[in-house]
């Protein structure tokens, strides 16, 4: 291998090798390793372009944008005959075995302020079931219902794979089997100072971080995923946050659109709830593709903008799960089509470093700048985007900080709030506030229904067994 320190002496990013003739073996070893892996060129490209010369930005683009379309629920006046053919054709495709779950798990997760990667967070209000359990007994009741063994694809990142790894292990795979669970761990890319030195976390260490949920569009593709699933029989994959457990991880309904609508890419929107919810916003920008234009990109005068009857007129809020076609991820992912790539976002951030003279600093404001790729920057290369609307109550709650807004208590009580929907459709008596809260905490897992229709059917056929919701209960699949 040819050793990459005169490639960073001749891009002047020398001071990454500073230290190095001072290390032992083994670090001079795993830092010539991790330099290898950085794109020189990538990085003073997105220093020049993004941090120097921002250009324009988006206050002159958002005079030309413009909302954009989705299917609406047959409550808010979709066609329902639609909705059931769609939901028709995406059971269609699970029981076929074309669907893949995709979870992207390798963030930092630093606003909560867990200790651990946040799919482990305990998230369900009886059990604490934590969030990977979650999904993985909705993809086994999907795997039940449809008679397929559906497989679940996670992106993790240096910084939680091995973690994760092991507490999937150490809890038997949540009864998915290992074989089905495939982990993959997503790009880095150096953080840099304002000159765009990249920056050492230790002497022997670069100061590297996740390169953002878009990059597993790449990551799928270079960890062998993607053809593992052309070689599995799988074309569509369902792509969900690690932090919401209300997602429904593989939503026939959903799916259906997709696959009806002959679509690349497919995205879920609901109404955002006040205008500066911290949601992405879906528009038709100039040339007629939609877009999601991220909230703190959004101006003031658009984000607050209302219609003639006093609805947000940018309103589609993204709540970040889509359904790709694999083979538009393997086009994205590869990289070779020089007219569909994913643009990086900057992001100015307090990044902890060692000096010239070899010192740590905590810095105590932004110092550093890091480069993210966003996931639904892929929308505008997608042939026949397809936008659905979601009800917030059935599919988002996510758990972001440790409190207010999205933190664990906002989860729990619309997960208690679901539970207590649910329980009243099959007319079981539950006491509730105002806002649909229980006065009784109680949990359904996703083992004895994971959806509204499947829990009046289940409750249904119980005849004189019916649950009584009296006290603390959890309502589960007696033969799991
Ligand atoms: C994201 C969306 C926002 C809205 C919201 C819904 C962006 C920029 N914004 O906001 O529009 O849809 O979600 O909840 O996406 N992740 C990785 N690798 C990374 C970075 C993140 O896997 O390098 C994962 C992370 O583990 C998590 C998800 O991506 O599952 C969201 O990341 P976030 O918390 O940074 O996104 P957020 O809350 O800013």
């Amino acid at each position: 291998m040819i050793h990459p320190r005169n490639d960073f002496e001749d891009a002047g990013q020398g001071q990454v090798f500073r230290f190095f003739d001072d290390l032992p073996a083994a670090p001079q070893d795993a830092l010539t390793r991790e330099a290898s892996g950085v794109d020189l060129s990538e990085v003073s490209r997105l220093h020049e372009t993004l941090v120097r010369n921002p250009g324009a930005g988006n206050e002159a683009l958002a005079d030309e944008l413009q909302p954009a379309e989705f299917i609406p629920l047959p409550r808010n006046g979709g066609d329902a005959a639609r909705w059931e053919e769609a939901f028709e054709t995406g059971e269609a495709a699970l029981r076929a075995g074309r669907v893949a779950a995709f979870t992207v798990a390798g963030g930092q997760g630093t606003r909560l302020g867990f200790d651990g990667p946040k799919g482990t967070f305990p998230v369900t209000p009886i059990r604490k079931a934590p969030l990977f359990q979650v999904f993985a007994e909705k993809i086994r009741a999907a795997s039940n219902r449809y008679g397929k063994p559906m497989p679940w694809y996670i992106m993790t990142s240096v910084i939680n794979h091995e973690e994760t790894v092991d507490f999937f292990e150490r809890h038997g795979y949540f009864g998915l089997g290992p074989d089905r669970v495939h982990f993959f761990s997503q790009g880095l890319m150096p953080a840099v100072d304002e000159e765009g030195k990249i920056l050492l976390a230790e002497k022997g260490r670069i100061a590297l971080s996740p390169d953002g949920h878009g990059g597993s569009l790449r990551a799928l593709v270079r960890s062998g995923a993607i053809d593992r699933m052309e070689a599995d029989g799988i074309d569509t994959i369902s792509y969900f946050q690690v932090d919401n457990p209300l997602v429904r991880c593989l939503d026939p309904a959903f799916i259906g659109f997709h696959l009806l609508g002959e679509s690349e890419m497919s995205s879920k929107a609901l109404p955002k709830a006040y205008p500066e919810e911290k949601v992405g916003v879906f528009c038709r920008n100039g040339e007629g593709r939609d877009v999601v234009i991220e909230y703190s990109d959004m101006p003031e005068r658009l984000a607050t903008e209302r219609d003639d009857d006093g609805q947000l007129r940018f309103r589609a809020g993204s709540i970040a799960i889509h359904v790709f076609d694999r083979d538009f991820v393997k086009r994205l992912g590869a990289g070779d089509d020089p007219d569909a790539v994913l643009p990086f976002h900057k992001a100015h951030k307090k990044v902890a470093f060692v000096d010239d003279a070899g010192k740590p600093v905590e810095p105590d404001s932004p110092n550093a700048w890091k480069f993210e790729m966003f996931v639904f920057d892929a929308l505008p290369f997608a042939k026949n985007p397809v936008i659905i609307e979601t009800a917030r109550e059935d599919d988002f709650s996510p758990v972001k900080n440790a409190e207010g807004a999205d933190s664990p208590k906002t989860c729990r009580e619309d997960q208690l709030r679901q539970f207590a929907r649910w329980a009243k459709a099959a007319g079981l008596p539950v006491e509730a506030d105002k806002t649909g809260l229980p006065s009784v905490a109680f949990e359904i897992t996703p083992g004895f229904a994971d959806t509204e229709e499947r829990f009046v059917e289940r409750v249904s056929g119980m005849g004189n067994e019916k649950p009584v919701i009296v006290d603390e209960a959890v309502i589960d699949d007696p033969n799991p």
